[in-house]
């Protein structure tokens, strides 16, 4: 009779450990799913995979905030190649588009005030700032938010649409406002990779892929305004990615650019300088097709600029994000968008 009193509470005092050991290994292994960790490339590592937590209802301040009230669900990584992709597109701009109708047809729950996204099904592998220069450009705008939001929401990003308006008369300075998008998207969440995107320009194929490579990526490889073939091999205008790591290895955008011609390739110098190569997609799915415009005022072609691309090597140091001052006079969230106005301290014509 003892023995068999004995026996039971064994077997009891065996089974309540095996449930207590259960409950903590469960315990641990929920906390260590909120370390994120992330690859050079910006990516998000396979090992953080299987236990992710995903915010249901963001706001556009926390949106990043995972121990928000509105966890959650248990949601696997999206998969390397997204599975909605449709490949060559139509895209036309004869006709003109309002952003009344633009925000209803390209509206999905998971797109949030500012032109924030994440993916509803998956945790998305690419969290991705997309920077535009701007100034003066609006119906450009919104034939680009027409047809961007609906490929970057299949290509299953986490990203945002920073739009950047210089603010003033003044001369145009494309990389300096390039630079501040790197610097005001960062202040929204942490980014690990970054487009950057000329208004005029829309892509033909949702397979060219807007995301960070191993090396910075140069995406508008084969526009139309170019017989849809790059103007020259170094060429690394229009669109571009780069991880966070490598946009810092370089020191960003030169900030003593201004008006028209020459950043881009100053870019490809510092590239190339810190020993990176650019990767590219091939012509078909890198076709694009850019809005015709003429010149805008104050963006003259600048003399003075080719003549500075001769000395990237010297100036690269300390011209870039790490000497970069504006001013932010405004930030407005639109529903998919987030624009910038910022003073860049222009001079009032290209030639100082
Ligand atoms: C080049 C410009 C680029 C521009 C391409 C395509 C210069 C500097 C010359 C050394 N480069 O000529 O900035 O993207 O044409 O239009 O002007």
């Amino acid at each position: 009779m003892i023995s068999k009193i004995l026996k039971n509470t064994f077997c009891w005092l065996l089974i309540s450990s095996v449930i207590i050991v259960a409950c903590l290994l469960l315990f641990f292994s929920k906390s260590s799913s909120l370390l994120i960790f992330t690859k050079s490339d910006g990516t998000l590592s396979r090992s953080a995979e299987a236990h992710l937590l995903h915010e249901t209802a963001p706001t556009t301040r926390n949106f990043d905030n995972l121990t928000s009230k509105a966890v959650s669900k248990i949601l696997g990584l999206c998969p390397d190649t997204p599975p909605d992709l449709v490949g060559p597109l139509r895209v036309e701009f004869d006709q003109r588009r309002s952003l009344d109708k633009i925000v209803v047809e390209v509206s999905a729950p998971s797109l949030r005030m500012g032109g924030r996204y994440k993916p509803p099904n998956c945790i998305a592998q690419h969290k991705v700032a997309i920077v535009i220069p701007f100034r003066n450009r609006h119906e450009h705008l919104k034939h680009w938010l027409y047809y961007l939001h609906p490929i970057l929401m299949r290509q299953q990003l986490d990203y945002g649409v920073y739009v950047i308006n210089q603010a003033g008369e003044g001369a145009f300075n494309r990389a300096k406002l390039l630079n501040v998008g790197f610097a005001e998207a960062q202040k929204d969440s942490d980014y690990r990779c970054f487009v950057f995107s000329d208004v005029d320009l829309v892509p033909m194929d949702d397979r060219n892929l807007y995301r960070c490579f191993g090396n910075p990526r140069h995406l508008a490889v084969a526009m139309d305004k170019f017989q849809f073939s790059l103007p020259y091999q170094n060429y690394f205008g229009g669109v571009c990615s780069l991880s966070k790591e490598q946009y810092l290895r370089i020191n960003g955008f030169p900030n003593t650019f201004w008006g028209w011609g020459g950043e881009d390739d100053d870019m490809y110098n510092r590239i190339t300088f810190r020993g990176m190569s650019i990767s590219r997609p091939n012509v078909l799915i890198g076709k694009y097709k850019m809005i015709k415009h003429n010149r805008d005022l104050h963006n003259e072609v600048n003399p003075v600029n080719p003549d500075k691309v001769g000395k990237t090597r010297n100036t690269m140091n300390h011209d870039g994000v790490s000497s970069l001052h504006y001013k932010v006079s405004s930030v407005e969230r639109h529903p998919c968008y987030t624009f910038i106005t910022v003073d860049i301290q222009a001079p009032s014509s290209v030639r100082g």
